[in-house]
């Protein structure tokens, strides 16, 4: 399966995802292309509505402190929910579908998930630092949200202007 990542503006990246019902060997394969994708792309997280599938999915490859981002590391979360969060924190985000730009964000700083694996198994998560913020901005994908929406008046007016000049650059190459 070959996957293909949307791009802000694409209005495909604003549809609601709806929860994952059958957990068979189809979901595995788009799975297992998900993970493809975000690698090849050098991401390390990726939701499913960003390959255009509106399916309550989540991937994140979080990097050790050596950068690498091993098989053993891939975290595959479906269907979550989060159930606690506590305090703020701030943190400067990128997006595969918002290639180029990042921009601070204000998240909770810690979170409590409950999720399904890619058997159906119901899991509980507790995550900080770098886990929470990334949970966070893939589950935003999940209702249609980008990064980019989090932003100031100022700072968006900002992104809208580089961003334009951005695609025209590339489309004139
Ligand atoms: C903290 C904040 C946000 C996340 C969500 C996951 N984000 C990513 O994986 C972003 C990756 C990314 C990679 C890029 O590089 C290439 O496309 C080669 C990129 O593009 C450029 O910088 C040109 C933009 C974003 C997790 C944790
Ligand atoms: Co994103």
């Amino acid at each position: 399966m070959n996957l293909t990542i949307l791009t802000y503006p694409d209005k495909r990246l604003k549809q609601v995802s709806k929860n994952v019902t059958v957990f068979d060997e189809k979901l595995h394969k788009l799975l297992d292309a998900m993970n493809n994708v975000m690698l090849a792309s050098n991401g390390i997280g990726l939701a499913a509505i960003q390959v255009n599938f509106p399916l309550n999915i989540l991937i994140l490859n979080i990097p050790d402190s050596d950068g690498e981002q091993p098989p053993e590391n891939l975290m595959e979360i479906i269907n979550p929910v989060i159930m606690k969060k506590n305090g703020t924190t701030t943190y400067q985000e990128g997006c595969l579908s918002v290639p180029g730009f990042y921009e601070d964000v204000e998240r909770f700083d810690t979170i409590s998930i409950s999720y399904q694996d890619r058997d159906g198994n119901t899991k509980i998560l507790d995550a900080d630092n770098l886990l929470s913020i990334a949970i966070q901005h893939e589950m935003d994908h999940l209702s249609g949200k980008l990064f980019i929406e989090k932003l100031s008046y100022a700072r968006r007016k900002k992104f809208e202007k580089e961003y334009k000049r951005m695609l025209k650059e590339k489309n004139e190459r």
